[in-house]
């Protein structure tokens, strides 16, 4: 049998890995290392949340007219507090907070921004259901002062990207530009452990995950696209629906298997068509890391990462997953 010490030997903490990584930033390090705090603490909550009294609403309303669930205001708050204690970041942008959060006294000419939705999946906070945290990093101009007109850039413009999936194990997803890297959290050592370096997507998957309630209302593209993937398997169709309502836990099985996650713009009544998912901290994100997967992000128009945003909190319909099938979106111009 062979000796159990041995395969702990090659134990690769995220320490240990980034230690070991020229090429990214020692700043960049030590923000990835604070997120992989922050991620630890709130999925500590989690597990005890049902216990503690965490279910429920906190009786505020966020800047997208949400509930804000109790939960996502203390995951909120955790990142506030791991940030606070400084370190490269400057400037926190969050879903839960209708306007940036800069601390000055953090600022030097080599500061990052950190965009976040510190609980994506709020629908599934008192139901155990797949809850995820979102992050990309960008670097703040010299000089930025108090505005963040430099941080309204396209996501292109982000050097680092990743999310956290709590679920069964919570598992940490991340790219700095060299390939996307998976590790799990081991419970035991209060450690994130490397499973898979460098994921490569699937070019074409077996699911696709939308709310499918919302036919209705989308543009005639986008019910051609669903006619496809639920046609006949001979003429491209064949796929099965997959949805958890939680756009992390949706996407890590497109990134891992294949397949399509999308969220349509909604054409209401005389309004302008409006996407639902946030570009800045939920979309661009995750773009970031389809592409450097070998998958794609689209608006259903064009490339996500190319979205110039006017405004921190802006929405737009959204693409995800293989190369295929966001190709096929795209050509059924699901967006008009
Ligand atoms: P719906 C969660 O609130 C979220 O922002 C995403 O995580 C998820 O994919 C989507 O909204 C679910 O939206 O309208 O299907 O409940």
């Amino acid at each position: 049998m062979a000796n159990p010490f041995v395969k702990y030997s090659s134990l690769i903490t995220l320490d240990r890995y980034l230690r070991t990584r020229q090429q990214i930033d020692p700043g960049l390090i030590v923000t990835l290392e604070q997120v992989a705090l922050a991620v630890k603490r709130v999925a500590h909550e989690l597990a005890g949340a049902a216990l503690k009294g965490g279910f429920g609403h906190s009786g505020s309303i966020n800047v997208h007219g949400e509930r804000v669930e109790k939960l996502d205001e203390w995951s909120n708050n955790v990142f506030v507090d791991t940030f606070s204690g400084g370190g490269p970041v400057c400037t926190l942008i969050s879903e839960e907070m209708e306007e940036p959060r800069h601390a000055r006294a953090q600022c030097t000419n080599d500061s990052y921004a950190l965009l976040y939705d510190p609980l994506d999946g709020s629908s599934n906070t008192d139901i155990n259901g797949a809850l995820g945290t979102i992050f990309a990093v960008r670097r703040r101009r010299p000089g930025h002062g108090e505005g963040i007109e430099d941080v309204l850039a396209a996501g292109s413009a982000q050097i680092a990207a990743g999310y956290a999936l709590y679920g069964p194990a919570t598992m940490l997803v991340w790219t700095a530009g060299d390939g996307v890297n998976a590790f799990v959290l081991d419970r035991g050592i209060g450690e994130f452990v490397l499973w898979q370096e460098k994921i490569r997507m699937p070019e074409r998957g077996k699911t696709y995950a939308v709310n499918q309630a919302n036919a209705a209302r989308w543009n005639p593209g986008t019910r051609a696209l669903i006619e496809r993937l639920c046609g006949p398997k001979a003429e491209g169709g064949g796929y099965s629906l997959r949805y958890c309502g939680a756009f992390v836990g949706d996407f890590h099985r497109c990134l891992l298997n294949g397949g399509l996650f999308f969220y349509p713009s909604e054409v209401t009544a005389g309004g302008a068509p409006k996407g639902k998912l946030r570009l800045m901290y939920e979309v661009a994100p995750l773009s970031m890391l389809a592409e450097h997967a070998g998958g794609a992000g689209s608006t259903g128009r064009g490339r996500a990462l190319e979205v110039v945003p006017e405004r921190i909190h802006e929405r737009v319909p959204v693409y995800i997953g293989s190369a295929e099938e966001v190709a096929l979106a795209v050509k059924l111009k699901v967006e008009g």
